[in-house]
């Protein structure tokens, strides 16, 4: 007797498709209800200014320059810009050793002078004027004739590489459009030539009706796990109207942002009582010339933490070689961030 398949019981795998690549999922290795021990990482408690942080109002930064005494966002050229800007000519390639110059521009944005916040931390009023210079700052890179990407993304916690706990993120701003929204800029106008309509909003729709793994929204937002997510408590953030950039969200869209951004990050932090650690950006809409009305401007958040503050995920093995695998359902893993208070545990 051949079995029926069951999505909750047998390996299968799911299209990803922004990406159109394919992850494995194996939701037989997590038959046994919810197994995770809790035991938070010790986290220091962080003072409000720390005299010896480069990113504190006042402070010298290890670049050498000084940082102003400022009081709300804090923007300034990285240091140690990954790109550069100078005009040169063409890099030597040919079919095999294939190079381009690739001009750009890196900045570093503090969200607030106080050290010790974080966005989950951080009132929602004071996250709204984040979100208006990430769209400043994209539209003020993205119209140098040069630049055709402006990539925005926060490396959080230790376990990420990031630095300085000091509440901030990078911009890179590039000549070409990078790897990840390279694919998802092909794939939503693939849908859109084949369609007539956007992929993201036709997908939110779907996820709106069914609520499975929508963790939090709003009039104008929803978080939730992708049905294709690689990492444990992978979500992406969608707008519900279709926009290409921060830029075209109104007053309202942008409160709205701020809002689901600090109630995600608040359920990310209560789900093992730690600051959790994340990798996350926006993708919008390529900002050279062409017709990018299919894009729709949206959120990653990437936490590697699998079962504690101190039990992650890692890429590894047929991951590498293969494709990426999941244990842990992300209709498992929507439902427990759905449990979650949004108001913060007490450290
Ligand atoms: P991360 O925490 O994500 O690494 O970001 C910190 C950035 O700050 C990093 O890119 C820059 C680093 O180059 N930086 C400066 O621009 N000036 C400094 O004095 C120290 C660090
Ligand atoms: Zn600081």
């Amino acid at each position: 007797m051949i079995e029926q398949f069951d999505p909750t019981e047998h390996s299968h795998r799911r299209l990803n498709q922004l990406t159109g690549e394919w992850v494995i999922v194996s939701p037989h290795r997590t038959k046994r209800p919810w197994q995770g021990q809790t035991e938070s990482a010790s986290v220091p408690a962080l003072a409000s200014y720390d005299p010896e942080c480069y990113l504190c109002p006042g402070n010298e930064r290890v670049g050498g320059h000084r940082n102003p005494s400022y009081e709300g966002v804090f923007v300034f050229d990285n240091d140690f810009a990954a790109l550069t800007s100078d005009e040169t000519t063409e890099a030597d390639s040919n079919e095999l050793l294939a190079a381009h110059r690739e001009r750009g521009l890196s900045r570093v944005v503090c969200f607030t002078p106080d050290h010790s916040l974080t966005l989950a931390r951080m009132e929602t009023s004071a996250i709204r004027p984040v979100i208006d210079e990430w769209a400043r700052q994209y539209d003020e890179l993205g119209s140098l004739p040069y630049i055709d990407h402006v990539q925005i993304f926060e490396n959080r916690g230790e376990m990420m590489g990031a630095s300085n706990p000091h509440p901030h993120c990078q911009i890179w701003a590039t000549e070409s459009v990078p790897n990840e929204p390279a694919k998802e800029l092909a794939r939503q106008a693939e849908y859109h030539a084949g369609n007539g309509t956007c992929l993201l909003c036709g997908y939110l729709g779907l996820e709106l009706e069914d609520r499975g793994r929508i963790v939090c929204e709003n009039d104008d937002f929803a978080a939730l796990v992708p049905f294709w997510a690689i990492y444990p408590f992978e979500t992406l953030v969608l707008g519900k109207r279709h926009t290409g950039s921060m830029s075209e969200l109104n007053d309202a869209e942008r409160d709205s942002l701020a809002d689901v951004l600090r109630r995600l990050t608040t359920r990310y932090d209560n789900l093992f009582e730690t600051p959790f650690p994340y990798s996350m950006g926006f993708h919008q809409a390529p900002t050279g010339g062409g017709d990018h009305q299919s894009f729709h401007f949206h959120a990653h958040f990437y936490p590697p933490l699998l079962r504690s503050a101190t039990v992650r995920k890692f890429l590894v093995g047929f991951e590498i070689l293969g494709s990426p695998q999941r244990d842990l359902t992300p209709e498992q893993a929507a439902a427990r961030l759905r449990e979650l208070s949004e108001v913060h545990y007490s450290a």
